[in-house]
């Protein structure tokens, strides 16, 4: 185990787990994303930019680099000999790769989150969620661990299995080495991130915008969940929202394939992830494709929310 604080660097992806006493399944699981990782880089560098004239769970039209990326994810997942089921954003059900291997993980991913942003160049993510056992429909809090890489200027891999959040970096020979260890977030914002219509927000997320401004909070909003939610992370302050809307009750982000692995990452670094009336990785999900609204991010911050929304609630705003 590596001593707090010290961080010896050029220390690879599997030999930090081994360091850190992850158990083998769930370091070969990890070690694999990471593999399928490199394939999405370059499909996302060269791959058509089109439709792939098909539509995902949510009905939306998925280009021919959703269904690429969706492919490596779920072929690396099924070969890894330590999955039981998958669930993709991209897909429709639950895929059972090895139904009868008992003591294995199971994953609900998003292949490439943002997809829609690679034509105009900015940076998009592979969000994963991995859970012990058949079943993907649990409550985030059961997460075995929670990881996204972030395809930006840099490809990074940020992860938690519940000790901390860990950042690596990919080098010239594609290998993850570690950035970062026990990344820390502060008590309060100094960006935020608002996802959604503003002209659409209620007088309680109207009313944190206008206080996170008055405090001299900046904007920086991407429109990609993982570069917006890395930003805050290693900065070490900063709060997201992608709230409920009028006409959207639930807002859009994902709990399985967004919400649940974010929100692991984010109280591991020290902060919170709120629907804006609870605590995000107490949510059981009923089926795959469960939306919720998303408040992350600084403690204080998140907190500040809750109570402009609990108010709305109460007519006091
Ligand atoms: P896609 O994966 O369908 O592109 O959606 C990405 C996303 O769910 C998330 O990455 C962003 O936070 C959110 O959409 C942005 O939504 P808006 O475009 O409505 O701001």
């Amino acid at each position: 185990m590596l001593e707090a604080g010290k961080t010896k660097f050029h220390i690879d992806l599997r030999r930090y787990l081994r360091e850190e006493g992850e158990e083998e399944a769930l370091i070969h699981l990890i070690c694999e994303i990471a593999e399928a990782s490199k394939y999405i880089i370059n499909s996302i560098r060269t791959g058509d930019l089109g439709v792939a004239g098909t539509s995902n769970l949510y009905g939306e039209q998925q280009l021919t680099l959703d269904v690429l990326s969706d492919r490596i994810m779920r072929k690396r997942l099924a070969q890894s000999g330590v999955v039981t089921n998958v669930a993709s954003e991209e897909g429709r059900e639950i895929v059972a790769v090895a139904p009868h291997r008992s003591g294995n993980y199971s994953v609900a991913y998003d292949p490439l989150d943002g997809s829609s942003l690679v034509d105009v160049n900015l940076a998009v993510g592979t969000i994963a969620s991995i859970y012990l056992g058949a079943d993907v429909l649990q409550p985030g809090i059961r997460q075995a661990a929670a990881l996204y890489i972030l395809y930006g200027p840099r490809t990074t891999l940020v992860y938690t299995t519940g000790k901390g959040v860990h950042e690596f970096g990919m080098n010239q020979l594609m290998e993850y080495t570690l950035l970062r260890r026990n990344v820390r977030m502060a008590p309060k914002a100094t960006i935020y991130a608002p996802g959604g219509l503003r002209s659409r927000y209620t007088a309680g997320t109207t009313r944190l915008v206008n206080e996170l401004e008055a405090n001299g909070v900046k904007l920086r909003y991407s429109g990609g969940l993982v570069p917006d939610i890395n930003q805050l992370l290693m900065k070490g302050s900063g709060i997201f929202f992608y709230p409920h809307l009028q006409g959207a009750a639930q807002g859009k982000l994902r709990l399985l394939f967004e919400l649940n692995p974010m929100a692991l990452l984010v109280e591991q670094a020290g902060g919170a992830a709120s629907t804006g009336r609870g605590r995000v990785l107490e949510v059981v999900p009923e089926k795959l494709d469960e939306v919720r609204p998303f408040f992350c991010g600084c403690r204080e911050d998140v907190t500040l929310a809750e109570t402009f929304i609990a108010q709305e609630g109460r007519g006091e705003l």
